[in-house]
């Protein structure tokens, strides 16, 4: 053992250290499979960004690849088109082919699924081909999403999301990395956003159900990401932990 001989041992704190790092990389070598759930607008995305940075997981948003794929101007893209821009689900075959397509790609490596599943039919298809550890469910007060996402500027080509008070960018307007012009989303206007926040509550009550039944379920209620954010790092750490 690199350690055994005292002479060679490094001093206290850089041990430490180098514990501290194999313990990281041991704590986050189980594959972890996450879904996160909550109504349009109550921080999946922002929540996911953050778990990506610090647990390295792969953030896979049914809602990105079916933006992406508009700016691209592919089959998909526009088949997608319309559903979206009215608040509309994208019809089950099109998505489940999709992100089950993009599952494989990914292969062994710990994911975050968000957008998806997104009715029950879409999770029975998840149920059968992957074994999913824990859901997270943001609980976000309908008021709270309606006032944010009249604030939401995104850069489309990327994903990237801002938002004026909680993460503007640094020049307004522009994309911070690209420095492209942003926009708003055509799904974020008032009228979308609460036929979305309806179709959410009536599709998403019976997932829900199915994967509380399962004992999978925990639910971080909140009004901020800032209150929300450390509750569900904690969580995961916890859960990666006790792989
Ligand atoms: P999406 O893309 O999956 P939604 O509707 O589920 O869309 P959305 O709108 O992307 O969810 P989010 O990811 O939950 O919201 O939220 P977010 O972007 O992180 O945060 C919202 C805003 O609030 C951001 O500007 C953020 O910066 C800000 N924010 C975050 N925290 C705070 C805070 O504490 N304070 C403040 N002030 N601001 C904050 O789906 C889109 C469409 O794609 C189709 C459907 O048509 C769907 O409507 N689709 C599917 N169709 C069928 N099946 C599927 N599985 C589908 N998936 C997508
Ligand atoms: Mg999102």
């Amino acid at each position: 053992m690199l350690w055994s001989c005292a002479r060679n041992r490094p001093h206290n704190g850089h041990f430490a250290q180098i514990q501290q790092k194999y313990h990281i990389i041991k704590m986050y070598t189980k594959i972890f499979r996450a879904v996160i759930i909550g109504a349009p607008g109550s921080g999946k995305g922002t929540i996911s960004d953050r778990i990506v940075k610090t647990f390295g997981f792969l953030h896979i948003s049914s809602g990105d690849i079916l933006r992406q794929n508009i700016i691209n101007n592919t089959d998909l893209g526009k088949k997608a088109q319309r559903y979206i821009a009215s608040g509309q689900l994208v019809p089950d075959e099109i998505v489940t082919k999709t992100m089950l397509a993009r599952i494989t790609e990914v292969g062994n490596k710990s994911y975050i699924l968000d957008g998806f599943p997104r009715n029950s039919a879409q999770a029975d298809i998840l149920s059968a081909r992957e074994q999913i550890d824990a859901v997270i469910n943001l609980d976000i007060p309908h008021d709270v999403i309606i006032e944010r996402v009249k604030h939401r500027w995104i850069h489309a080509p990327s994903g990237r999301v801002y938002n004026i008070g909680f993460n503007d960018p640094q020049v307004a307007g522009k994309d911070d990395v690209t420095g492209e012009q942003l926009t708003q989303r055509e799904d974020d206007k008032p009228e979308v956003v609460s036929k979305r926040l309806q179709l959410y509550d009536e599709l998403m009550g019976p997932v829900l159900a199915w994967y509380a039944k399962r004992g999978l379920v925990t639910s971080f209620k909140g009004r901020e990401t800032k209150e929300i954010w450390p509750r569900v790092e904690r969580f995961l750490k916890d859960k990666v932990n006790k792989g």
